[in-house]
């Protein structure tokens, strides 16, 4: 046995950390010879419901559980952490402008930022409330002791969907479909690469066979699929969304397959022509020890370029709008 691992959650009340904390206790996450201590973290007004949280974790009676703490206060939540899971944030109100989304989630990731610095030495940041890469800009901005290579925005949901369905259009198992890569902001002008994407070690466009699937169908509807769950279900998704934090963790715990990378959005260090200063999704590929590498080299062409470039001017925008946020 490991000794006891401290993992922090936000936005603990919330759905999609209804679909991620009992699947991080169970062992699923972190493995099953590593203990933990969960820190749960909410605002005031969702304490109430956080308790009922932790009387379903205590009822699991999950044996690599070793403690559960609940606080509405991010310096509480963040000491001695080696993990955290930034889920929580603010939904968009009625008539609330996206600047304004920007603004009121921002001062949110400014304290967490600055809370974050309490955390134990070996902390990794996953970054899931929106909107994520501004978020985590800031975050990683405040945070001034953590290395900003700590942070990431999670992409990975986005990188799921887009396996998903260019496996469904192949006829093929999803272990089929690699080197897929999200580029750009988790909004709607995120760009799925289906250029470099590989399905049974052929060239994804062709395994397809149809490139105007792969210009049109296939991008819009990665774009738009969190659209697409709301409108079906009435809610936004959250196992799915808390799958995909988990895929990422345990990504960044082990090294990528040869061959393969994963999407993730961190701190843009001018790769590809992608301006230092935003958190802008990439190819990431792991290594043993934990550190990551944004993958060179890949192929770019005029039709990727253009759509990486409207993503891009989005997080710039987005950055304008917090810069007051940024130290
Ligand atoms: P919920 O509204 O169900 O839960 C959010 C929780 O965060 C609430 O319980 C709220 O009280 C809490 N919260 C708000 N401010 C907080 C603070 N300062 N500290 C701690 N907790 C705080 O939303 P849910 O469906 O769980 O989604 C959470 C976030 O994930 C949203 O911002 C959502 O937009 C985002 N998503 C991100 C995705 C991604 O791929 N990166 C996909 C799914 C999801 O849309």
């Amino acid at each position: 046995m490991n000794a006891p691992m401290r993992v922090a959650i936000t936005g603990a009340a919330g759905q999609i950390a209804y679909n991620l904390i009992f699947r991080v206790a169970s062992g699923e996450v972190f493995g099953d010879d590593q203990p933990l201590y969960l820190h749960l973290l909410e605002i005031p007004a969702a304490m109430k419901a956080l308790d009922g949280v932790a009387m379903e974790l205590d009822d699991c009676a999950y044996s690599l559980l070793k403690g559960v703490t609940l606080s509405d206060k991010a310096e509480e939540a963040f000491d001695g952490v080696s993990w955290a899971l930034l889920v929580g944030s603010k939904p968009r109100g009625p008539g609330m402008e996206r600047k304004d989304l920007l603004t009121e989630n921002g001062k949110i990731f400014v304290g967490q930022g600055k809370a974050l610095q309490r955390a134990d030495s070996q902390l990794r940041v996953l970054v899931v409330g929106n909107p994520v890469n501004t978020n985590c800009l800031i975050a990683l901005s405040n945070a001034r002791s953590i290395p900003a290579g700590r942070f990431h925005a999670m992409t990975r949901l986005d990188h799921n969907r887009a396996r998903a369905q260019l496996a469904a259009k192949a006829g093929v198992g999803v272990d089929a479909v690699s080197n897929v890569t999200i580029w750009g902001n988790h909004s709607a002008t995120q760009f799925p690469d289906f250029l470099n994407a590989r399905i049974a070690g052929r060239s994804a466009a062709e395994a397809i066979g149809d490139r105007a699937w792969l210009e049109g169908d296939f991008i819009a509807t990665v774009q738009k699929r969190g659209a697409a769950v709301i409108e079906a279900r009435g809610l936004s998704s959250a196992a799915s969304a808390a799958n995909a934090a988990i895929d990422h963790v345990r990504s960044m715990l082990y090294s990528t397959p040869e061959g393969d990378w994963t999407s993730s959005a961190v701190l843009s260090d001018g790769s590809y022509g992608i301006p230092e200063g935003i958190v802008s999704s990439f190819p990431i590929r792991i290594h043993d020890n934990g550190a990551w590498e944004i993958v060179q080299d890949l192929e770019i062409n005029e039709f990727s370029r253009q759509r990486i470039e409207v993503s891009v001017k989005e997080l710039q925008e987005e950055r304008a709008v917090v810069e007051s946020l940024l130290p």
